[in-house]
């Protein structure tokens, strides 16, 4: 096998002090932070979408990268294992053990199911040779049920019975590709699983239409040995104006309104959340509160653009708080996959490694600086005592669930008014954080 990305050393970790950009400057794959390995804290992903097959074309323009990586002619079955050529040789490159796929990345779509089935097999068969003797495995599979125009009104959501039929196919054979690749997830994104408008749509039908679906991928996915999570991927719109799984609140409660909630875990991409008007590390939370922190597309946006704009993530400060979150909740089941691709003038060879360089740093980076502020634990103590008032008298009784409102407001009569509740020292707190971060 010849080598694609020629001149491209493998990634190696030189320290914060050193000036090769093609070096790991804070991902040092056996450090041990927290007593366990950075490798183990970040199972980190390549997104076969954006890195093997997306050129950098958008609105304006068509790509500024090459993704033929050798092939004569793209869009064939010979380009395609080329990019497996080119996936492998990648992640052999940067230490990444893991991979994200849609079915329609792998291979190229054909006009008939049975054809694309097939090329899925052929191309899966490859991907399996090249997976022996390394440790690279497969993190999640899914379905792209949002690029071709049949599905313009939805996949589980769309008012044609034969396209949503057409969906549980696509969903079916992603399913075992996914087995056959030994992958940990299944994710369901739902790009087009939502509307554009209510005068032309039946919200309900459509929203009890897509818990079906994933109801019988459930019980497909068990019936052919597949035990790892399903993972719902909320994001607020684009494509859709409005999309029914608009953060990990919403998509947490439509899990456990259809009784889904012991199968699926939440995917939090960084960039949904943020479009969706929160923080990463809210949605973070709020999937861990609920024992659904499942997996990361690692990414993040552009506060002055509207759209899901996929950059590396290169945020110190919310890699941190993210990591914070993670190390919290006991770590992810699932992986840090880079859901993110170069900016479009970031169009060559080299640029691909440092978008991954980058992504991985900031992570690790967030990483050693959120094991810091557990290790440091000012914060965690003023939590701790922020609340302290419930570790006693009428607040243990609140706690313990023994009081009633009858005694609370006795309780309240006889004490006249409250004393204000303490300063939430925001101000303290961040000083705290900066002086870990950079101190
Ligand atoms: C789109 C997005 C998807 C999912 C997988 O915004 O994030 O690529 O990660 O379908
Ligand atoms: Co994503």
């Amino acid at each position: 096998m010849s080598e694609i990305f020629k001149g491209i050393p493998e990634i190696k970790y030189e320290g914060a002090k050193s000036t090769n950009s093609l070096a790991f400057k804070y991902y040092d794959a056996d450090k041990v932070v927290l007593g366990k390995k950075m490798s183990e804290h970040l199972p980190f992903a390549m997104a076969w979408w954006h890195n093997l097959c997306a050129e950098g074309s958008d609105m304006f323009g068509r790509g500024t990268a090459d993704k033929a990586f050798g092939a004569d002619e793209k869009g064939t079955m010979a380009h395609a294992k080329a990019k497996v050529d080119a996936g492998f040789e990648f992640m052999k490159k940067l230490g990444i053990k893991y991979f994200c796929f849609h079915d329609v990345d792998i291979v190229p779509e054909a006009d008939d199911i049975k054809e694309t089935n097939k090329r899925l097999d052929e191309i899966t068969d490859y991907i399996l040779e090249k997976m022996k003797g390394t440790d690279v495995k497969c993190l999640w599979g899914t379905a792209n049920m949002f690029s071709n125009p049949r599905f313009m009104n939805g996949a589980g959501s769309t008012n044609s019975a034969d396209v949503y039929a057409f969906a549980a196919a696509q969903v079916k054979k992603a399913l075992e590709l996914t087995v056959k690749l030994g992958g940990k997830g299944y994710v369901f994104w739902g790009g087009r699983e939502g509307y554009e408008t209510l005068m032309n749509t039946d919200m309900a039908f459509e929203q009890e239409n897509i818990a079906y679906l994933m109801k019988m991928a459930v019980e497909y996915g068990r019936s052919i040995g597949f035990t790892g999570d399903f993972y719902i991927e909320p994001k607020p719109k684009e494509p859709m104006k409005h999309q029914y799984d608009f953060d990990a609140a919403t998509a947490i409660g439509f899990l456990k309104a259809h009784g889904l909630d012991k199968d699926f875990k939440m995917n939090i991409e960084a960039n949904h959340a943020t479009l969706a008007g929160h923080t990463f590390e809210h949605d973070l939370r709020v999937s861990a509160i609920n024992g659904m922190l499942g997996s990361i597309d690692a990414n993040q946006g552009d506060f002055l653009l509207g759209w899901d704009t996929d950059e590396f993530p290169y945020d110190v400060y919310t890699a941190t708080k993210a990591m914070y979150e993670v190390l919290k909740a006991g770590g992810l089941t699932g992986g840090f996959n880079f859901d993110a691709k170069n900016r479009r003038p970031s169009y060559t060879v080299e640029d691909m490694f440092k978008g991954y360089i980058l992504g991985m740093d900031t992570f690790a980076l967030g990483l050693i600086k959120a094991a810091a502020i557990i290790e440091d634990g000012r914060l965690d103590k003023f939590i701790e005592d922020k609340y302290s008032s419930y570790k006693s008298g009428i607040g243990k009784k609140i706690i313990d669930r023994t009081t009633s409102l009858a005694e609370l407001a006795s309780y309240a009569e006889e004490m006249g008014a409250p004393d204000l509740p303490g300063s939430g020292n925001q101000e303290g707190l961040e000083a705290i954080f900066n002086q870990i971060l950079f101190g």
